[in-house]
């Protein structure tokens, strides 16, 4: 079996301990120290529930003892694809209670992406809802139990049919093991999966943790803060940025919102007193619109987080006329650095820029596509390296030759400017993918299920601007014979069970594509010249 790693070289590992970045803390001895500070405090509040810390504790250290009953050993991988309920927390606590390492699907992900996360982790045990968001998971966890031969376990929050039923997880805490190496893998999050399908990214516990503390600090949380959750908690700006794990790891109290449609979130703001919310753009630009039509009473909120994707400046302006709060810009990745415009920050920085790293120790690297340092002021690619950024995905050897240098730096694909006091703008990427709000789409993972379409000859995805989504995908098909209508097409990969973002939102026909006198020119160069004449029409 292969055993999540995260090589940090040993000299560099010492550096950040030295420096007091990596405190030796793990997630199980978090999770007892919130119970014991902050235990008669709200920890999270969802629907109709209201768990204070120790509730939420107790209810995690009895699952994590009943998932070890179960057969489940420390180290092994758990799949957890849950909606934003208190449950969710109670499983992810639960897991790292019991040495278990989550590894996180979001709610949209069907057949084709959780069978992926399943065979890459090994994992031997997953986690679904019953239904949530008018999908019924357990058919899908049945097709994949049937079929996969190492997924041995499924529980379910909810009726569970056949399955095991979270509430039937019930064990004796005094069988917990002890904490984990801080420096071992606590949990893998998935990529937003630039070229193909989503790679996994080994997280530790000092790493995380560090970005949590420094997040949580960054934003200014205390126990009297309560966040709002309203993007799936399983993404890595809902759980770190500083997202719910950031607030428990501040004692403050998470508030989960079923959705993020501003009826829904306006409310929860008024009634829960929430602080902190954090959004995608095109989900802030709702928000702004629907506030001037609904008057909300937001007076508690202080702070909006906007990132995932480039928040427009002409947006970032209207955040405070609109909501009456300060906006912060969060510029981050699950494989590790974020970025934040810090409160207080004057106006040009806050409106114009994607703010600056977490950490003092963040080495941020601009170059020209040769790999030259670029001065600043110059646009270029980013690299990291640093105390939370990731030196290896999991059992992934072609993607690690692609994206990590030899002395360890992260290539991130976004092509960035950095200007004074080390605040970066996002420029564009320069890798093919769409970021459709937030929701990052791989150009040749939506090809490649075209391509199996017996109709289509050849097809090149692209990202075109949206005035609602950021960009919006648009498939460019050259058919077999007669095009097929773009309605099948879709009817057609939505078959294929993916999630329902990645079905490409436009469909154009073409007879051919261009090649030059040498032969065919890559793909790469095709997506760029589709992509410019789009613009040109539009
Ligand atoms: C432009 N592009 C951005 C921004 C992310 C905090 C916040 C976001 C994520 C996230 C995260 C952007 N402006 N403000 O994990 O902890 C694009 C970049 C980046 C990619 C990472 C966090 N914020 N992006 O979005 O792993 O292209 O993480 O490399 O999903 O999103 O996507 P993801």
């Amino acid at each position: 079996m292969n055993h999540p790693v995260q090589p940090f070289p040993a000299d560099r590992a010492a550096r950040y301990r030295a420096a007091g970045h990596w405190r030796g803390e793990t997630f199980p001895a978090l999770l007892r120290r919130v119970a014991d500070e902050d235990g008669d405090r709200i920890a999270v509040v969802g629907g109709t529930t209201r768990w204070s810390y120790a509730e939420m504790a107790a209810r995690a250290h009895r699952t994590a003892a009943g998932l070890l009953a179960m057969g489940l050993h420390p180290g092994d991988r758990v799949l957890v694809q849950m909606p934003n309920i208190p449950e969710t927390l109670q499983v992810v606590w639960a897991l790292f209670a019991a040495g278990l390492l989550p590894v996180y699907a979001l709610p949209a992900h069907r057949r084709t992406e959780v069978a992926h996360f399943l065979t890459r982790s090994d994992a031997r045990a997953y986690v679904i809802p019953d239904r949530a968001d008018g999908f019924d998971y357990r058919p899908l966890a049945r097709d994949l139990r049937a079929n996969l031969s190492g997924l041995e376990h499924v529980i379910v929050v909810g009726e569970a049919e056949e399955f095991i039923a979270l509430d039937a997880l019930n064990g004796d805490p005094a069988t917990l093991p002890a904490d984990p190496d801080p420096q071992s893998v606590a949990f893998l999050q998935i990529s937003g999966g630039s070229t193909g399908l989503s790679k996994l990214i080994p997280r530790t516990h000092d790493d995380y943790i560090y970005s949590l503390r420094e997040s949580a600090r960054i934003c200014g949380l205390t126990p009297d803060s309560r966040y709002l959750a309203a993007l799936p908690v399983a993404h890595n700006f809902t759980m770190s940025s500083p997202g719910w794990l950031g607030a428990q790891y501040a004692g403050a109290t998470v508030v989960l919102a079923p959705r993020p449609a501003p009826d829904v979130c306006f409310r929860l703001i008024r009634d829960e007193g929430v602080t902190i919310a954090a959004l995608v753009p095109p989900l802030a630009m709702l928000w702004i619109d629907a506030a001037r039509i609904m008057k909300p009473d937001l007076s508690s909120l202080a702070v909006l987080q906007v990132g995932g994707a480039k928040f427009p400046s002409e947006a970032a302006k209207r955040v405070r006329p609109a909501l009456g709060c300060e906006v912060q810009q969060v510029f981050g990745m699950a494989e590790g650095l974020v970025n934040y415009t810090r409160l207080g920050d004057p106006d040009d920085i806050v409106t114009g820029t994607q703010g600056r790293p977490i950490s003092p120790d963040d080495e941020v690297m601009i170059t020209d596509d040769a790999g030259h340092p670029v001065p600043d002021g110059t646009p270029g690619n980013l690299l990291t390296r640093g105390p939370y950024t990731i030196n290896a995905y999991h059992n992934d050897a072609a993607a690690n030759a692609r994206s990590f240098t030899a002395d360890g730096f992260y290539r991130t694909g976004d092509i960035v400017v950095r200007g004074p006091g080390g605040y970066l703008t996002v420029q564009g990427r320069a890798t093919d993918h769409i970021n459709r709000a937030g929701e990052k789409i791989s150009a040749e993972e939506i090809e490649d299920h075209l391509l199996a379409h017996p109709a289509v000859f050849d097809a090149v995805v692209v990202s075109v601007p949206d005035p609602a989504l950021g960009e919006r995908s648009c498939a460019f098909v050259q058919p077999r014979g007669e095009a097929p209508k773009p309605t099948a097409i879709r009817r057609w990969m939505a078959e294929r069970e993916i999630a329902a973002f990645k079905i490409p939102d436009e469909i154009r026909f073409v007879d051919g594509f261009a090649t030059t006198a040498v032969g065919k020119i890559s793909r790469k160069e095709l997506r760029a010249r589709l992509r410019a004449s789009i613009e040109e029409l539009s």
